[in-house]
């Protein structure tokens, strides 16, 4: 990482100002994002790197009335972006680094649930049971009840099977791969009965599951991580981004976020109380300002505080619409620039009970940026965890995270074992 070594050694002087863009980043973020993008770029003596206890004037903002219109697609109908107005000029950056945090000012945006109490008691495996049981009940329940009684290996079996693994979004091609499977273990063993069925689905799932299973890349220290994070509407991306946040300063880590869902104050505002939440500094610029500009003064101000992980917000983006898969391309190119490199994790969240459209979304959002991996929330809420092994398996992209409730410790690394373990009948 080519700002490493300064970044090491300004980690030991004191808080230093944020500097001011270079004249070739700034014709970067002017010209980047062309073709009738409604940018209002940032200057970056704009950008606020919010503390946590200097917020006065970062939460002040009224937040949007709720509209019922999707603000991607006012962007994509491309009104001409509004000039910014003469905004008096804000300081840069912070002054005192290590001030107190505290509470984000008014007017807060509707928190998230409350971290649940009953999990942590439960144990880890046994929550991560409790949030896949709607999937267990749908999928491995029955497959186990389609054995059950059953005393010769039969065609009618194969076929309700397939039914049974389509039915758990486990998408077509994948099922076939896993029944092909299945008939072959029994062709082979001669022995086998109907019981041995459910055994020989997990097993083929391994198959599907393990040569796309790739570890999240954690925060080390070997020096500072980048994560950034993208996805559709509502798909889980900013509570991950808390969620992680909170994972990750519970183990020391010094922790700054990027607040590059521009679109709508409240969605500035979600992400602070998230920050507050999990003991996270910020970095934010108004509403309507240039994503890129908020991720290239979120780098500046890791440098400047010697962050350990860097986390980047954005916003929320139908694939299909070019204009914005193309802005998103050009806050990746900022930020593979300024980071000197590509993030250590580019995640893609997906609402797994959006099932197959998931993999649309996949496809498409891996043209506009080099995708490591996804993150599957709501898993907790769909009878429909078979959507894990589509991705995998058609995909090819690693499942790294999976989301099993609202809750701050609702985040799990996906690991193919344990997920097929939490998933078997009881
Ligand atoms: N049950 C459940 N709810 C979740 C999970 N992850 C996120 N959510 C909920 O999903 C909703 C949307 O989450 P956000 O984090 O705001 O989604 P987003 O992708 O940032 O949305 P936009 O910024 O609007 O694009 C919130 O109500 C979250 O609490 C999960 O794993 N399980
Ligand atoms: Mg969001």
């Amino acid at each position: 990482m080519k700002w490493f070594s300064r970044f090491r050694r300004r980690r030991q002087e004191k808080e230093k100002p944020l500097e001011p863009i270079p004249p070739e980043v700034a014709e970067e973020l002017e010209t980047a994002g062309e073709e009738g993008q409604t940018e209002t770029d940032q200057p970056s003596e704009q950008s606020e790197v919010v503390d946590l206890g200097e917020t006065e004037d970062t939460v002040t903002e009224t937040p949007e009335p709720e509209k019922s219109v999707d603000p991607m697609e006012l962007e994509a109908e491309s009104e001409p972006a509004e000039p910014e107005p003469e905004a008096e000029p804000e300081p840069a950056a912070p002054s005192e680094p290590e001030t107190e945090p505290q509470p984000a000012s008014e007017p807060e945006p509707e928190p998230e649930a409350e971290p649940e109490p009953a999990p942590k008691r439960m144990g880890m495996f046994a929550r991560l049971r409790s949030g896949l049981g709607k999937t267990r009940e749908h999928l491995s329940s029955r497959v186990a009840a389609l054995v059950r009684g059953r005393k010769a290996i039969t065609e009618e079996m194969f076929e309700e099977l397939e039914e049974v693994l389509i039915q758990a979004d486990i998408g077509v091609p994948t099922t076939l791969q896993i029944v092909d499977g299945v008939r072959e273990r029994f062709r082979l063993e001669k022995n086998a009965s109907p019981d041995d069925l459910p055994q020989f689905v997990i097993d083929e799932m391994k198959k599907v599951l393990q040569p796309a299973s790739k570890p999240f890349v954690k925060p080390g220290d070997d020096g500072p991580r980048l994560y950034m994070v993208v996805g559709v509407n509502g798909a889980g991306k900013t509570t991950t981004i808390g969620k992680l946040a909170a994972r990750f300063t519970a183990e020391g880590r010094k922790v700054l976020l990027g607040a590059g869902d521009t679109f709508r104050a409240a969605a500035i505002d979600q992400l602070a109380v998230w920050a507050e939440r999990a003991g996270a500094d910020m970095v934010r610029h108004q509403e309507g300002s240039d994503p890129a500009a908020v991720a290239y003064d979120t780098i500046q101000a890791a440098r400047s505080r010697g962050s350990d992980v860097v986390i980047i917000d954005t916003a929320g983006r139908l694939q299909s619409k070019v204009n914005l898969m193309r802005e998103l391309s050009k806050v990746y190119r900022v930020v593979e620039r300024e980071w000197g490199g590509p993030p250590d994790e580019l995640l893609l969240v997906i609402d797994a009970t959006t099932g197959q459209n998931g993999l649309s979304q996949a496809k498409l959002f891996h043209e506009a940026v080099p995708l490591t991996g996804v993150v599957l929330t709501k898993l907790d809420g769909t009878a429909k965890g078979g959507i894990v092994l589509a991705i995998a398996a058609e995909l090819g992209l690693p499942v790294k995270l999976i989301g099993i409730g609202e809750g701050i410790d609702d985040l799990r690394d996906f690991d193919a074992d344990e997920f097929l373990r939490a998933i078997a009948p009881s």
